[in-house]
């Protein structure tokens, strides 16, 4: 590694084994030399496989000192649903791994009191970054948060804001640098799944670590696109000058009968210039530049495309 790179420190919050892109997300960090994963949570539903599944990822990446430390199971209010059958998908195939470390909040908290230049990366519901907001809020209002989640061209309730409408209103008014990858961003970008997986499955360790989730995700859960909506924000970390960022005054929908968890804001048509904001949404002109990084950084071959 170039010693003039200075590393930028991150913790990943992250619901790792629902959708493939947290998995992907993790390989992206692992493989670049920008960042510094200082430990993984996890969080909502079966938050100890979700652990050991990334333990499991981190030791494939020989990144066997990286803590992984359980986090909230349930939301704020209400139960935990999941799309995928627990049994296919989570947890399986994971041995003797397992977490470090329980109470996700207490970790983050502790890791951006004595570091708060540490980026916080989301990738799955926001209940532990609500949880350490209401713990220690003087810590976490400095924090710099970098969130995939939101759909802001529309008002579709999209899955990590609607899994926890009442924790990404405490986070999005609890920390003042907070940075969305919404889905008409996030879904400009993917992988032909079996296009994919024939590529990568006889590569050896790490990436047969990655393919093994590929092939999953291909024959039990049958998507032929392989988005990698939670490997925008790492890509924004490795890449800030392709980015552009739209500051905004944004609520989230707690109530509707259909539009429980979608973020609503003012698209600029009515408010002041310097008017108040809580948000930036994150734009880009070159989203292919993220199936690039993984060609280049962690697959190191060309994926063929349709
Ligand atoms: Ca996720």
């Amino acid at each position: 590694m170039d010693r003039a790179i200075e590393r930028k420190k991150i913790i990943i919050d992250t619901d790792i084994g629902d959708d493939i892109d947290d998995h992907m997300a993790i390989a992206l960090a692992a493989k670049s030399p920008e960042l510094q994963i200082v430990g993984v949570t996890t969080v909502h539903g079966d938050v100890a496989a979700r652990a050991a599944m990334a333990r499991k990822e981190l030791d494939a990446f020989s990144l066997k000192d990286v803590p992984v430390c359980e986090g909230c199971e349930h939301p704020l209010t209400g139960k935990r649903y999941s799309y995928y059958k627990p049994e296919i998908w989570e947890g399986s195939d994971l041995g003797t791994y397992s977490s470090n470390l329980k109470e996700a909040a207490d970790f983050i908290v502790q890791t951006i009191a004595k570091d708060p230049d540490t980026v916080i990366v989301c990738m799955g519901p926001l209940t532990n970054i609500a949880c350490a907001v209401e713990l220690k809020p003087e810590v976490m209002e400095k924090a710099t948060v970098y969130a995939m989640g939101g759909a802001f061209d529309s008002a579709f309730p999209e899955y990590n804001i609607s899994k926890d409408p009442e924790a990404a209103e405490i986070v999005i008014n609890g920390v003042s640098d907070i940075r969305f990858f919404g889905l008409e961003l996030t879904t400009k970008c993917f992988f032909d799944t079996e296009d994919l997986y024939i590529t990568i499955k006889n590569f050896p360790d790490p990436i047969a670590t990655v393919a093994q989730k590929v092939d999953l995700w291909l024959c039990e859960i049958g998507y032929s696109n392989l988005y990698l909506h939670d490997a925008f924000p790492i890509c924004a970390l490795i890449s800030p000058n392709r980015f552009t960022y739209k500051k905004v005054l944004a609520k989230v929908e707690r109530k509707g009968k259909h539009t429980r968890g979608t973020m609503v804001y003012d698209p600029g048509y009515f408010h002041q210039e310097n008017s108040e904001f809580n948000i930036q949404i994150a734009q880009m002109k070159t989203p292919s530049i993220v199936t690039s990084l993984f060609e280049k950084r962690v697959f190191g071959v060309k994926i063929p495309r349709e």
